[in-house]
């Protein structure tokens, strides 16, 4: 049996799964998405997912044809169709088909689409010897040109950023904001701990505010850091103890080297690798919990 989709309203094979050159979410990248993991039978803060993906889509003017609740039934549908009881979830919603003009009141009706497959874990070697990143020239989109805290199809700063990084030889880049601050990654938050502080950026330097992020600063807090959403620069990640990077698909993961300068001690850190420990724990405990399906 081949993967099912779902597709605006029914399950259908992955063959059948296609939509028009003429959606503007492939025309001018006119959608917003999610990406979601599920840990054994539970849709890891799929509320928090649906509750960003709708936001997105308000502040675009794009109306998600079906309810919060039916979304989250659609996406349970969709694990249990496929047999997935650990799984990568992208939910995406698009204008949908319109004409080759720009104008979206010309797309009458939005496209929706969820993939449920297995997880494309991040290599054991990162979270045990830590990445390497650089600072990229591509500066993180202004948040009033588009606003990072929408998590919308057009990726193209990011994807810039992340050609930047392979070419300059290093795991991921460090996008600034026009001033020259600290904002994250290509698709992961960052962090860095000094004595019992923890820093992250805050959501007006342009970043997509993380629910990992969110999960790791209550986690920080709870054992017994305190944790502070402040500007900073490059410097302040250079001279820290720790960097570590938050995300969906990531989870935690440490921070080793940042434009060759060694961080801290040059192995992932002792905080890092306490929350990485918790944030597992946690994983198949906070969500949404599905009827768990055989074996896989
Ligand atoms: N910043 C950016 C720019 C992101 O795209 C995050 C931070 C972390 O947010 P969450 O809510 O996941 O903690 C993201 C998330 C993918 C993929 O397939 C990307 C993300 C999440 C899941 C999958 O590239 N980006």
């Amino acid at each position: 049996m081949g993967l099912k989709i779902f597709l605006n309203d029914k399950l259908v094979d992955k063959k059948d799964a296609v939509v028009s050159v003429f959606d503007h979410g492939l025309l001018y990248g006119d959608g917003v998405f999610e990406g979601i993991r599920s840990y054994g039978g539970l849709v890891f803060k799929l509320r928090e997912h649906l509750d960003r993906l709708f936001e997105s889509a308000h502040t675009l003017t794009l109306e998600i044809p079906m309810s919060k609740n039916a979304l989250e039934k659609a996406v349970i549908q969709t694990l249990q169709a496929n047999r997935l009881n650990d799984a990568y979830i992208r939910l995406v919603v698009t204008r949908g088909t319109g004409d080759l003009g720009l104008d979206p009141r010309k797309c009458l009706r939005a496209t929706l689409f969820i993939i449920a497959d297995k997880i494309l874990l991040y290599p054991k070697e990162y979270y045990e010897k830590g990445l390497v990143l650089a600072t990229v020239p591509t500066v993180r989109n202004h948040p009033e040109a588009l606003n990072p805290q929408l998590k919308t199809l057009n990726y193209l700063n990011n994807i810039l950023a992340k050609i930047e990084a392979t070419n300059a030889g290093v795991n991921e880049a460090i996008l600034l904001n026009a001033q020259g601050y600290v904002t994250e990654c290509t698709g992961e938050n960052i962090f860095y701990v000094k004595g019992r502080e923890i820093t992250t950026p805050p959501p007006y330097v342009g970043i997509l505010k993380g629910i990992t992020r969110e999960v790791v600063m209550r986690l920080s807090k709870e054992n017994g850091f305190s944790v502070r959403e402040e500007v900073f620069t490059r410097h302040d990640l250079y001279t820290a103890d720790e960097v570590f990077l938050t995300g969906t698909a990531a989870e935690i993961v440490p921070v080793v080297k940042i434009d060759n300068r060694v961080i801290g001690a040059g192995i992932p850190g002792k905080s890092t690798l306490m929350l990485m420990k918790k944030f597992r724990k946690l994983t198949p405990k906070e969500g949404v919990r599905y009827r768990a399906v055989g074996r896989q």
